[in-house]
């Protein structure tokens, strides 16, 4: 289940989650052995979606792992739909190549046509290995888990069908109407003629004929108008149905209409000043590792409004789609990015072409996906990377105009690590900054020097009107570890150092939000685990099964009294 709501009622869509046979590979020769039309005998059974760590205990291994099952249809046209495989996909029906996905995060699917009815082997070969040009690199701060994390299933299509449908709108100055066109993506097997009738909400907007050719092709509808909308704001999420149907086929999903902007120094929300308060989430679970069901999302949702906060940080990858659907429907702000996590690249590796267009494509993709969502109203575009290098402002420059202009109405950033010598700030509606004073250097109180100096370097640099989100900022408790003294990696160290932040920022005249870091406690990477208590990141205002620490009372406390 990717969705939370079903996305076609008239296109016939089958799942693929359950039982599949799987084995791993390590001397690669699997395809010269056969795999790709039938698995060998020693496979064993998993369910999917899963990450292969939690079952086989291949929690370390990265390389390469064999997935099959088999399936019956009706035939035809078929789609085969992808969640998310961790990191590279190659996919084979009977032993016929349909293709191949690289980037672990985001939805993919692949067509086949003429399939014949009855029984059909589907295999995949899922590489989680990383080097160099992989994104993310191989040195990050949370696990590299490998499998199939998000759902399967397969679509029997017919006729003109829609792949996806954009709804791209500007609002009139007032905000009560919005000039609207769809953006379609459309498959057919033939050169075609159809109806096409789009609805949002109760009411047909588009109603007429259309002539597509044969294959994937793209169509954009005139603008029409949308009088007396209802805003989807943090207070009332509305929420309009979008169905874009054919003759054949349709295509579910919502959508909402609201305004964000960067105006005299400070972020608008529907022309109304907002401050971010919120936290990082990874989408990890110690029994689930990615492939977080969508009851566990849901209560994570609930937590976040539990605690106060309106926004929440998908770091450092795009989260799965039930998710932004909750968030969605729940009024909570998203920021989503791809993950390029700098810890590892070096200044060079950032110019790798490779690496460069892996990220581009990465963007691309996940404003394919996500477009719709309106509780995204932030872009991230990297985390952490060398930003005092020429490199990064090529990528950032690069990656910041793509999704202006592709990105709809969203503000667009990058994590910062580097506040008073990166060169990149050009390139960000807000800037955003991760610093661990209190931590790994300083003292709380050192946060009072850092925002007066960081003050001053903006206004020196000539943004005095881009306002600053604190991307992150925390400190390491154990659950449960609690002392007179004010130790770090206790709960009570954890909390004051969080609650002296939160209302340093809040105070801060430049300060448009504040993510804390994190949500919750996760398993970490080899390389960085060496330096982390339990190989946890244990700077989680929960632990990893959501149990609160002291400071997430302290958060909820402060984040629910600035609410009113
Ligand atoms: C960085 C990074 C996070 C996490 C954090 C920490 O800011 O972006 O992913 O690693 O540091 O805990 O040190």
């Amino acid at each position: 289940m990717n969705r939370i709501f079903d996305d076609h009622i008239l296109r016939r869509v089958y799942s693929l989650d359950g039982t599949w046979q799987f084995c791993t590979d390590e001397n690669k020769e699997g395809e010269a052995l056969g795999y790709t039309k039938e698995l060998p005998a020693h496979t064993k059974n998993i369910i999917v979606p899963s990450v292969i760590g939690r079952d086989f205990g291949l929690l370390t291994y990265e390389g390469i792992t064999w997935f099959g099952r088999k399936f019956h249809t009706n035939g035809g046209t078929l789609r085969f739909c992808f969640g998310a495989v961790m990191t590279e996909a190659k996919v084979w029906l009977d032993g016929e190549y349909l293709g191949e996905h690289y980037g672990g995060f985001c939805e993919f699917d692949f067509i086949a046509e003429d399939v014949a009815a009855g029984e059909h082997t589907l295999i995949l070969r899922v590489d989680n290995s990383s080097d160099l040009d992989s994104i993310p690199h191989p040195k990050v701060d949370w696990y590299h888990h490998g499998g199939i994390i998000r759902s399967v299933s397969f679509e029997e299509l017919s006729g003109v069908c829609v792949l996806r449908c954009h709804a791209e709108y500007t609002l009139n100055d007032a905000l009560s109407s919005a000039e609207v066109s769809f953006k379609l993506k459309l498959y057919s097997k033939e050169a075609a003629e159809t109806s096409l009738d789009i609805s949002v909400g109760n009411n047909t907007v588009i109603a007429k004929n259309i002539k597509v050719c044969k294959g994937v092709s793209e169509v954009e509808t005139e603008r029409i108008i949308l009088d007396d909308i209802a805003l989807w704001d943090i207070d009332k999420p509305n929420l309009y149905t979008l169905v874009a149907k054919t003759a054949t086929d349709d295509f579910i999903d919502r959508i909402g209409f609201r305004y964000i902007e960067v105006k005299n120094g400070k972020v608008h929300l529907n022309n109304k000043e907002i401050e971010f308060r919120g936290a990082n989430r990874h989408e990890d679970h110690p029994d689930w590792g990615f492939a977080v069901p969508a009851q566990i999302s849901r209560r994570d949702v609930e937590i976040f409004k539990d605690m106060g906060a309106n926004a929440v940080r998908g770091s450092h990858y795009p989260q799965s789609r039930a998710f932004v659907d909750l968030l969605d429907e729940s009024g909570l702000m998203f920021w989503s990015e791809i993950p390029i996590w700098g810890g590892g690249y070096t200044a060079d590796d950032l110019a790798r072409p490779l690496v460069l267009s892996r990220g581009f494509d990465m963007l691309k993709e996940m404003t394919e996906v996500y477009y719709n969502h309106p509780s995204i109203v932030i872009w991230g575009i990297h985390n952490e990377i060398d930003t005092a290098a020429s490199s990064a402002l090529e990528m950032s420059k690069l990656y910041y105009s793509e999704m202006k202009q592709n990105g709809g109405n969203r503000l667009v950033t990058f994590a910062s690590c580097r506040p008073f010598t990166d060169i990149c700030f050009e390139y960000c509606d807000v800037m955003s900054v991760n610093y661990y004073y209190g931590w790994y250097e300083g003292t709380i109180k050192t946060w009072d020097i850092f925002l007066e100096k960081f003050d001053a370097r903006r206004k020196e640099l000539g943004f005095s009107d881009k306002p600053l989100i604190v991307s992150e900022f925390g400190a390491a408790a154990i659950y449960g570890n609690h002392t007179f003294d004010n130790l770090k990696w206790t709960e009570e160290y954890q909390a004051e150092l969080l609650s002296y932040c939160i209302e340093a920022f809040h105070k801060s005249e430049m300060v448009c939000g504040m993510f804390v870091w994190q949500f919750c406690d996760m398993l970490t990477a080899k390389e960085v685990g060496l330096s982390r208590a339990r190989h946890y990141n244990n700077k989680g205002i929960l632990n990893e099964y959501r149990k609160p620490k002291s400071a997430y009372f302290a958060i909820k406390e402060r984040y629910n009294i600035w609410k009113k």
